[in-house]
């Protein structure tokens, strides 16, 4: 009995010894080095802790996208040089253009004219079918129940003190992030984020979107207080662009591109290092305070062709950009070799890429491929023909069923011509009707995703349902039962687009 209680009086005493030398330890700290000194300190060590997580996602396939890939790869090449660990960069692309039948460098892909092989040790985690809307949302939340048997497995695994960085390059329309079988939409990425910020899964998260009209997934839904911010190529209702294109522009058949712009230009200006474009010495202070906002105005004064727009939280905008996509160790430590244009041609940056490529022979070489050219010279124009069909076939159908559901629209007063135009704003209750109707498309017509003009025209659907959610004139019941009918109507076996419906097999 009086042995347990010297016991505890012992205990409590260390304890409080501990607890009174900390008290000094800390006082005496704060007196040397001054209490926001101390305070800075505390971070760096809590900072020291954090840890950078990455995906990175190519979201179209076939060769004609080849600039999506290289994109990507190159990113990841750039991520690896900036010290990130291999295990923390999760790579999701199909990976079928480097060891596509019509590239004339096999296993090799090129995001630039003059540039090096960016294919060259890139790791993919999740490639062919694996690439899907699905995988990269589980893949995002840590989810590796969902992961398991498929590609690596590798999911993030981010705790509450680490940053995410996310990089999509793909297609895109209104509200949608395009896959190669299907759509993301964003709704579903806002619920995501959503939960992954109430659960602490991260600290920040920087989003880098390519994609035309990526903005219409972050434009007035992006929260400015959910710790993430996002980056996109393009505005709400604006294309992205392709750039180091090759081919004669008024030829399908032959065109294709090495890169993105906006893409390329936050890449490049990462490879700008290595080639010393900044004098050694300034490289680490260059690095060490340059914020992501600093990085954003960069960018965007660089990009020419569209608006590279920001979205969300501002505050992410302050962090250091290294604690998302890591900091060069050194300029002259790689043997990866980009030509610069920036430094010399800053305000003549796209002139001087489109006068580069002009006189590549690797550019030539991809587009005029040397290898089979039978074979690709049909498939080309296949491939040029195909797509004429579909957008013919595309455009009529989506006309009948926009008539259909509006001549049976109770009191439809307004123009046709409206339902066409890009919508100004996307409100998330929108979503749910908008993707029933694209599902119901792609059920009963033909493949949405797998046809890539089809991203120019969906839009009319969502403004079918914000007509219905705005008016009294149709509940939403209603309207669905009618869309329902006249989709069915419209692509059924005996409707009179049977025939051309036969052609989308090609796809
Ligand atoms: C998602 O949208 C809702 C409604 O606009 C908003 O309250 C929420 O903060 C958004 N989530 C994020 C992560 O921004
Ligand atoms: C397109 O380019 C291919 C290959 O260069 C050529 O054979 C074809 O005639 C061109 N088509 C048109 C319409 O110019
Ligand atoms: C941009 O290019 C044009 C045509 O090549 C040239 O006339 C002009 O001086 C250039 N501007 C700058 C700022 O270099
Ligand atoms: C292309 O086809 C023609 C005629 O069929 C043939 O003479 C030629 O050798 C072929 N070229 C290549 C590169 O296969
Ligand atoms: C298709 O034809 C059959 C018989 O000719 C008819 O009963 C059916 O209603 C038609 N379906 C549609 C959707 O028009
Ligand atoms: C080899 C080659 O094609 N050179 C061309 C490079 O571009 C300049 C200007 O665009 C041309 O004058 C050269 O003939």
């Amino acid at each position: 009995m009086l042995n347990n209680k010297l016991k505890y009086l012992w205990i409590i005493l260390t304890l409080s010894l501990i607890l009174v030398l900390l008290t000094i330890f800390i006082a005496a700290m704060i007196i040397k080095i001054g209490p926001s000194n101390f305070i800075d300190k505390c971070l760096e060590l809590l900072e020291s802790k954090r840890e950078t997580w990455v995906i990175l996602v190519a979201g179209s396939k076939g060769w004609y996208n080849y600039r999506h890939q290289a994109d990507v790869a190159h990113a990841y090449q750039i991520l690896l040089n900036n010290g990130l660990r291999t295990d923390h960069i999760i790579v999701m692309m199909t990976d079928d253009v480097a060891y596509d039948i019509e590239n004339p460098f096999p296993g090799q892909l090129f995001n630039s004219p003059t540039g090096s092989n960016v294919h060259q040790g890139l790791r993919v985690d999740y490639n062919g079918e694996d690439v899907n809307s699905d995988n990269f949302l589980h893949v995002l939340t840590g989810n590796k129940i969902a992961m398991q048997n498929i590609g690596s497995g590798r999911v993030i695994e981010s705790k509450e003190r680490d940053n995410i960085f996310v990089n999509f390059v793909g297609h895109g329309s209104s509200g949608i992030l395009a896959f190669p079988k299907d759509y993301l939409y964003a709704d579903e990425l806002n619920i995501t984020l959503n939960s992954m910020y109430k659960s602490g899964k991260f600290h920040r998260m920087l989003l880098y979107v390519e994609a035309c009209k990526a903005g219409s997934l972050f434009d007035g839904i992006l929260s400015e207080s959910s710790n993430i911010f996002a980056v996109t190529a393009a505005g709400p209702r604006e294309s992205s662009w392709s750039i180091y294109c090759s081919g004669d522009d008024d030829n399908e058949t032959s065109i294709i591109c090495l890169g993105d712009e906006f893409s390329v230009t936050w890449i490049e200006d990462q490879d700008n290092v290595k080639i010393g474009v900044f004098y050694p010495g300034q490289v680490n202070e260059f690095f060490e305070t340059r914020t992501v906002l600093n990085h954003f105005n960069h960018v965007r004064n660089l990009v020419k062709l569209s608006n590279v727009m920001p979205y969300g939280d501002f505050n992410v905008g302050q962090d250091k950009l290294s604690s998302y996509i890591g900091k060069p160790s050194g300029v002259f430590s790689t043997n990866f070799n980009h030509y610069n244009t920036q430094s010399s041609t800053k305000n003549n940056n796209t002139n001087e890429k489109e006068k580069n490529l002009k006189n590549s022979t690797k550019l030539y070489q991809l587009s005029k491929n040397r290898i089979g050219v039978n074979n690709t010279m049909n498939k080309r124009k296949q491939y040029s023909e195909n797509n004429k069909i579909m957008k013919n076939i595309m455009d009529q159908i989506f006309d009948a069923i926009l008539q259909g559901v509006i001549k049976r629209w109770p009191g439809f007063i307004g123009n046709i011509n409206e339902l066409k135009k890009l919508p100004r704003n996307l409100p998330l209750n929108v979503f749910p009707c908008y993707r029933r109707n694209l599902d119901l498309i792609n059920e009963n017509c033909f493949s949405l995703p797998k046809n890539l003009y089809a991203l120019n025209a969906i839009h009319i659907f969502f403004n079918l349902c914000t007509r219905v959610i705005d008016s009294n004139e149709w509940t939403q019941v209603q309207f669905d039962v009618t869309f329902n009918e006249v989709v069915l109507n419209v692509c059924s076996k005996n409707s009179t687009f049977s025939n051309l419906l036969k052609m989308t097999n090609i796809y």
